[in-house]
This record gives structure tokens, C-alpha cells and sequence, in this order.
């Protein structure tokens, strides 16, 4: 019989191989927590009143959803409190949260709810997350702070809220995943380092966009779905990049143009989206690209700077490159 490993033991046998990431793993320990609050909260979304509308927009011009603003508060509040972190960046803020921990060494990114649209129809959602050093000599509140480009995380991960609630995160040497046991209210270790598999048998793509696209997307797209024949779009990134790391495929994401006037706009974001992704599948053997280079390497220049997306497996996209 096979006796699972827990979260704790996990992060403890870190602590005892790695005492220097004792800050990363009482942020792991504290984000774990986040990810229960949130998971129990989707669970009783429909028994509770959190679902529908906030009423609210965020700084992107996007409806907020109630689980939005609860997630959002909820890491604000949490996260300052642990005192690890001297600011916060989210989806839902229009500037950088100053959390008023002047000791901390850390800045922390998150999307709180990514794929709010489908929080009222019981479609797996989650949160993502993004930890960099606090630069010195830069105020906590700047923005500059998360001007680091993605190579520079110190730890990134998601916790996708779907039939059962996973954590999968990294801190740079490779990826672990675990599972929320409801009834121990514990998460489990599921895989100590996981690796996209060499087969690949799905691309995610929004196929509605299909005529918005440019002609070197609509080319990398039909050599795509030629080499995988499977198409699967859930319309929330946590949820579509977690299938294609555990089954193997491309996602894409390319910039859009509706207009009709050559002005293609991508919609994820980097600090908050692609980074934390990009992290995960390149340690996962993946590579994840924005326009032929690799998201890693790109140094924001906005807080809520968006990119095009091309994440999954090596061997598929070179190829259809
Ligand atoms: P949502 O708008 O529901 O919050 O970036 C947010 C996101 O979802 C991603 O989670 C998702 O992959 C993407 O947008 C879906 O966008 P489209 O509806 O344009 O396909």
C-alpha cells in the first residue's frame, strides 16, 4: 500500500535538503490555504450568492464576478498578513498593492479567479501565481517591480478549482503537483515532477477567432491542428494549460483583430497569465513562446501588459513553426 504524501511533508523535506527557501516554503504553505478558501467557496458558489455579477469592472474593462472580488480580497488580506510579501499585483487592481511589510523580500503577481466567465456554469477555474524578489531601491508600491522578466520567478503556480482541486506549482526545479483531499482537508502529492508527455493529441484555440487571426498564425494553426486532430478549449487558461501539461498539445493564444484594420491585440497577460505558465511548462519540458521568443525572456514594461501565446510541446511546435 502506497501511503501519500502530504503538502507539509513535501514542503518540510524541502525545508531540510533547501533551509534557504524557508521564505518560499511558508509562501507555498500560505498559498495552499488560499487555494482551500477559494476551492470551498467555488464548491458552495451557487448555495451562497456568489455567483453573477459584482456590478464592477476592473481596470481591463471586464465584468467582475463576485468570486472575483472575494478571491481578490481574500489574497490581498491573507497575503499581507503573512508578511512575506511587500506587494501584490492582480488582475482586479488597477496599480500595485502596497502591503506595508517593510522587512519583506518578496512581490507577488495573481490572476485571484482566472476564467471568471465560467464560474457560473461549474467549469473549472483558478487562481495563478507569480512570486519575484522585491527589487531594492525600488518603493514597494511601483510598478517597476514587476518589470522582471519571467526567468527571474522565484515561484509560480495555479490551483485549478475542477473536479478535484489541484496545486501545481515550481520553484525552478521542476513541477509538483498535488490534490486537495476534501475529507483531510490536505493536499496530496500527485506527481513530484511532472513532464508533459511526448504524445500530443490536442491544440486549444478559440476556433471563433479563426478570421481575426494573421496569416502566419492561421499558417502555424493548420500545421497545429494537422499534428494533434484533437481539438479541446475550455475557455479558462488555468484549466487549458493544465490538460495539455498532464496530456500533452499546443495552446494558443494569438494577438486578434476584429476591427478589420491590420490592429491585432492579444489578450493574456504576461505578469500574471503567461509568465507563471511559461515557467511551469518549460520545467515541465515545454517551451511557451509570445511572437518566436520565449515568454521567460521578456521584460514587462506594463503592469498589465498583454501577449500572444504558444505553449506546449517542443517537438510539435518547432515543427509547426
Ligand atoms: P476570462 O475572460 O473568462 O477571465 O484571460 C482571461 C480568460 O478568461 C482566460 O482564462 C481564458 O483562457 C480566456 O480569457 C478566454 O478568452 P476567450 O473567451 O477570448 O477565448
Amino acid at each position: 500500500m502506497t501511503v501519500p504524501q502530504t503538502l507539509q511533508q513535501f514542503l518540510l523535506g524541502e525545508l531540510k535538503d533547501h533551509p534557504e527557501r524557508y521564505e518560499l516554503v511558508m509562501m507555498m504553505a500560505d498559498i495552499a490555504t488560499i487555494g482551500k478558501l477559494i476551492s470551498a467557496r467555488t464548491n458552495r458558489a451557487g448555495l451562497t450568492e456568489l455567483t453573477g455579477l459584482a456590478g464592477s469592472t476592473n481596470v481591463q474593462d471586464e465584468t467582475q464576478a463576485k468570486l472575483d472580488i472575494y478571491a481578490n480580497d481574500l489574497c490581498k488580506n491573507y497575503l499581507r498578513k503573512t508578511g512575506l510579501f511587500a506587494a501584490m499585483a492582480s488582475e482586479e487592481e488597477t496599480d500595485v498593492v502596497d502591503l506595508k511589510n517593510p522587512g519583506a523580500r518578496y512581490v507577488i503577481a495573481f490572476d485571484p479567479l482566472d476564467g471568471s466567465s465560467n464560474i457560473d456554469v461549474n467549469i473549472p477555474i483558478g487562481t495563478i501565481f507569480s512570486v519575484h524578489k522585491k527589487l531594492e531601491g525600488v518603493p514597494a508600491g511601483d510598478a517597476r517591480q514587476f518589470f522582471q522578466k519571467g526567468r527571474d520567478q522565484v515561484l509560480a503556480g495555479y490551483v485549478l478549482y475542477g473536479s478535484s482541486t489541484m496545486l501545481v506549482f515550481s520553484w525552478g526545479e521542476g513541477v509538483h503537483a498535488f490534490t486537495l483531499d476534501v475529507d483531510l482537508g490536505e493536499f496530496l502529492l500527485s506527481d513530484a515532477h511532472l513532464k508533459i508527455p511526448a504524445a500530443h493529441p490536442y491544440y486549444s484555440f478559440n476556433e471563433a477567432y479563426g478570421p481575426f487571426i494573421a496569416e502566419e498564425d492561421r499558417r502555424y494553426l493548420d500545421k497545429i491542428r494537422a499534428q494533434t486532430g484533437s481539438l479541446r478549449y475550455v475557455g479558462s487558461f488555468v484549466a487549458d494549460i493544465h490538460r495539455n501539461l498532464i496530456k500533452g498539445g499546443a495552446y494558443v493564444y494569438p494577438a486578434i483583430d476584429t476591427s478589420g484594420q491590420g490592429n491585432f491585440k492579444p489578450k493574456l497577460r504576461l505578469n500574471y497569465e503567461a509568465k507563471p505558465m511559461a515557467l511551469l511548462a518549460e520545467q515541465a519540458g515545454g517551451v511557451a513562446l509570445a511572437d518566436g521568443v520565449a515568454i521567460l525572456d521578456i521584460v514587462p514594461n506594463e503592469l498589465h501588459q498583454r501577449v500572444s501565446v504558444r505553449i506546449g510541446n517542443k517537438k510539435l511546435m518547432k515543427e509547426a513553426s
